[in-house]
């Protein structure tokens, strides 16, 4: 299929409430959504860039610049048979992996359209096993004011009936905290975020953590320093998962081959896209080691393919990927909602992402679109 045309739209809209990390505050979330055009065909993408650069280098400005100016250009007018063709098209940018998978994503979303699949049956074709109709989910809560407010809103997302809880800590907000969660919530299945706020010589405050029954510990230390993760590892008994050390394949081969870690965050975005997510994925299945799907405050648009990569089969621990009455009302898309019964949501079955974009409110939160043919 021949791509005709890509529509850049950057976007802000307010979040229910402000999402608070050991690399600062967010109220209201800009990214870039991305429209691609062949055979009367749509395909979707959201690039997840934000205004700072906190999580990763990647701006949303950095992101139009660079889809604008070098990835748009390297897409337009190539004949898409299949969206692993979209590694080679743009190997030629080094880096900027959020802008990448902005593309990658409309790639998989009309390729499977043109298929007759959906986004997650289409990234299924390899396995034996069928994807998941629905997957379990947990919610990632900023930090608060104080404890007494993170342990009234964990009461308040289990109540909703989710099943995992994550909680961001920096240095001065993590033993105690966590130390009043577990005794408030003997058996409650929950995990810490440092966002890499700790270095290697605090590993025995990390280790005060092993006393609380952590799911898992994510990021602790520097956001490229893979090395001193497998140093800290056996110091700890609390299982540990990368983040933003693993921005490529070969970034989740080192950290699996020296030991760096016993659970994968699969960030799409982080890694370029679906396509090298998904063989992360396979890499971590043959490897034995934890999986699970992040996510990056995602609107429903990105959120329809994270729910897509968590039906593989190979996933094994509950998401990032919450309802989407935590972020945006309204969100561009329809709401997804949590099955309160079994803490999940269900994975979109129509052909794509399965999602009908409200063209009114994307354009009252755009503030910036461009059409490139
Ligand atoms: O570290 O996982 C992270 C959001 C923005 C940037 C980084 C992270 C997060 C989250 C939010 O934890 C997960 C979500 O989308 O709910
Ligand atoms: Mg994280």
């Amino acid at each position: 299929m021949k791509i005709e045309a890509i529509d850049l739209y950057y976007i802000s809209q307010p979040l229910i409430r402000p999402f608070v990390t050991s690399f600062g505050p967010q109220q209201d979330r800009d990214c870039l959504l991305l429209a691609m055009h062949s055979e009367g065909l749509i395909g979707w993408g959201e690039c997840v860039a934000t205004n700072s650069p906190g999580y990763s280098y990647e701006t949303a400005k950095t992101a139009w610049h660079i889809l604008s100016d070098f990835l748009i250009p390297a897409t337009l007018g190539q004949d898409l048979q299949q969206p692993e063709e979209l590694q080679q098209w743009h190997q030629f940018v080094r880096g900027h992996p959020l802008a990448k998978a902005a593309l990658d994503q409309a790639a998989w979303d009309i390729t499977a359209q043109r298929d007759g699949l959906s986004f997650a049956q289409k990234l299924a074709t390899p396995y034996e096993e069928e994807p998941h109709d629905r997957v379990p989910v947990g919610v990632s809560i900023g930090i608060q004011p104080g404890i007494p407010e993170t342990l009234d809103l964990i009461q308040q997302h289990i109540d909703k009936g989710y099943r995992r809880i994550k909680l961001k800590i920096k240095p001065g907000y993590d033993v105690l905290l966590a130390r009043a969660v577990r005794e408030q919530f003997p058996s409650l299945s929950f995990m810490l975020d440092a966002n890499s706020a700790y270095t290697l010589d605090e590993a025995p405050l990390l280790q005060d953590l092993d006393l609380f029954d952590l799911l898992m510990l994510e990021q602790p230390l520097g956001y490229n320093d893979i090395y001193n993760h497998s140093k800290l590892r056996p110091l700890l008994r609390t299982p540990l998962c990368l983040d933003e050390s693993i921005v490529s394949l070969d970034h989740a081969r080192f950290a699996l081959e020296i030991g760096a870690c016993d659970i994968i965050n699969i960030k799409p975005s982080r890694v370029a896209g679906w396509t090298v997510a998904r063989q992360i994925h396979d890499l971590g299945v043959e490897a034995g080691v934890g999986l699970w799907v992040g996510g990056m405050l995602e609107t429903g648009v990105g959120r329809a393919a994270q729910l897509a990569l968590a039906s593989l089969p190979g996933f094994n621990l509950p998401g990032d990927i919450s309802a989407t009455e935590r972020y945006y009302d309204p969100d561009i898309v329809p709401p997804f909602v949590l099955n309160s019964e079994d803490g999940t949501i269900t994975v979109p079955s129509k052909p794509g992402l399965g999602i009908e974009i409200d063209f009114e409110r994307l354009a009252s939160v755009s503030l910036e679109s461009e059409s490139f043919t």
